[in-house]
């Protein structure tokens, strides 16, 4: 105590900051789990023989010459992708069908014998490229489970038909960002798991394997919505790792394919916002899936529907009121400005508010000129030491006494509340119970526009 006493006396008066920043509290993101956190969002693109038969599982035995799309084009998705903030695609490359969609060595069944650019097309060539030109992350899924190839029923056979297009894909088509294996389907098959993973790990160490892998977890819903709580930390195999969890969604209802009768299936501005919340702003990474039409366009009614969505988003989230603020803490480490709460000014700074070692509670105040109003608080942990935060709350203060107006759990990545608007020249945003010191990166309060979701009084 007496060190921390003379450290924090000796920070204040040289200006030099002498305290360490807390240790990492383990497990800890990886910096590919990191930059996927980062990213937020990405989009998930369902095509092939399914959206040229009105089906969602087509069964195998659907002939190739039925994939001809009229107007492939990928770099339409991925701009629109990129627009609405995005910062990765994930293709579907063979899905519980079987077909291919680009044209390997290893099966018949695949886009080479389509009509669709006389057979000499590759849709993951065209995908790919087009990531890269819009500046996004370029990802593929591919379906373990397949009703067309004959091999399936070979275990053997078939992991070894599964790995040499998981070779080709990660040799071919430069830099994978996520790899999704769908769990569908899969139950009483054994897979050779472990073989897939060292191979994918082999070829492009940066991969993130998801779902039926190690890096990234299902939320467990397709709804698009995390749990109130979200923890990146999970026990696999009796050992701790950090698996944070996805959230994919159709934004056609229930449709991961596009059907030619699909449009009145379209989310609600108001139900996109609410799973926009309900996966990003409690920590989680939303992943939405908008389906390419036959001709290889994603349809105008939803890329219109995705613009009006990432506009109100951007209007709600564009002035952080807190900025303003007059910050202060209820500890700061070490005394130091380089831990001080008004570190949470900005995002993305790399700066952070943290505590003294043993301080696992405490909070951030905000001392306004003018009573503000607001009805949004975002809040950020700084992950990358770990995840730390299990009860937090805000208050306001209401004609001279402290009122809780959020009484929450988890952090994370970041964490959205929703409130009534509130006015008042003073909030504190409290750390309740932390596993390790609080580390909070960023603080920022907001008034929603009008087009956002209401929020009742009660
Ligand atoms: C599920 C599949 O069965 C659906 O068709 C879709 O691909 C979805 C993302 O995953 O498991």
């Amino acid at each position: 105590m007496a060190l921390s006493i003379f450290f924090s006396l000796l920070c204040s008066i040289s200006g030099v900051c002498k305290v360490d920043p807390p240790q990492p509290l383990p497990p800890v993101p990886s910096p590919q789990q990191l930059k996927w956190h980062q990213l937020e969002m990405g989009m998930f693109c369902h095509f092939g023989i399914n959206t040229f038969h009105n089906e969602e599982w087509t069964d195998g035995s659907k002939p190739p010459e039925t994939f001809n799309p009229t107007d492939f084009n990928p770099f339409q998705w991925a701009e629109v992708a990129k627009q609405v903030g995005m910062g990765y695609l994930i293709f579907t490359v063979k899905h519980h069908d079987g077909f291919v969609l680009y044209p390997t060595q290893h099966t018949e069944y695949c886009v080479r014998n389509s009509p669709w650019k006389g057979g000499i097309g590759d849709a993951v060539k065209e995908v790919s490229e087009a990531c890269k030109k819009a500046g996004i992350k370029f990802g593929f899924y591919l379906s373990p489970w397949d009703r067309h190839d004959h091999r399936y029923n070979d275990n053997k056979a078939y992991d070894e038909y599964f790995k040499s297009l998981l070779r080709e894909l990660l040799t071919n088509y430069g830099e994978v960002f996520e790899v999704w294996l769908d769990g569908a389907g899969t139950e009483g098959h054994t897979y050779d798991w472990e073989g897939y993973y060292s191979l994918i790990k082999e070829l492009q160490p940066d991969a993130l394997i998801a779902i039926c892998g190690p890096d990234i977890r299902w939320v467990g819903n397709e709804d698009g919505f995390a749990p109130e709580s979200v923890w990146y930390v999970q026990e696999k195999e009796g050992k701790r790792v950090w698996w944070p969890p996805e959230c994919d969604v159709p934004i056609r209802k229930e449709q991961w394919f596009y059907h030619t009768d699909g449009e009145k299936r379209l989310l609600s501005l108001n139900s996109l916002l609410n799973i926009y919340y309900r996966s990003v702003g409690r920590g989680a990474v939303l992943l939405l899936n908008v389906s390419p039409d036959r001709s290889g366009h994603l349809p105008e009614p939803d890329v219109k529907r995705l613009l009006e969505w990432r506009a109100v988003i951007s209007e709600i989230f564009k002035d952080n009121l807190a900025i303003s603020a007059k910050w202060s803490a209820s500890n700061i480490r070490g005394n130091c400005s380089e831990f001080a709460p008004d570190n949470c000014r900005f995002e993305n700074d790399g700066k952070f508010w943290t505590t003294d070692d043993g301080v696992k509670k405490g909070y951030i105040a905000l001392k306004f000129e003018k009573p503000i109003g607001f009805d949004r608080v975002v809040i950020k942990e700084h992950i990358e030491l770990g995840q730390r935060i299990t009860k937090h709350s805000v208050w306001i203060k209401k004609g001279g006494n402290w009122e809780k107006v959020i009484n929450s759990t988890t952090i994370g990545y970041k964490r959205i509340h929703l409130l009534p608007e509130t006015k008042c020249k003073e909030v504190k945003i409290q750390i309740d119970e932390s596993l390790e010191v609080p580390i909070i990166e960023f603080v920022g309060l907001y008034l929603s526009s009008p087009k956002d979701l209401k929020v009742s009084k009660k």
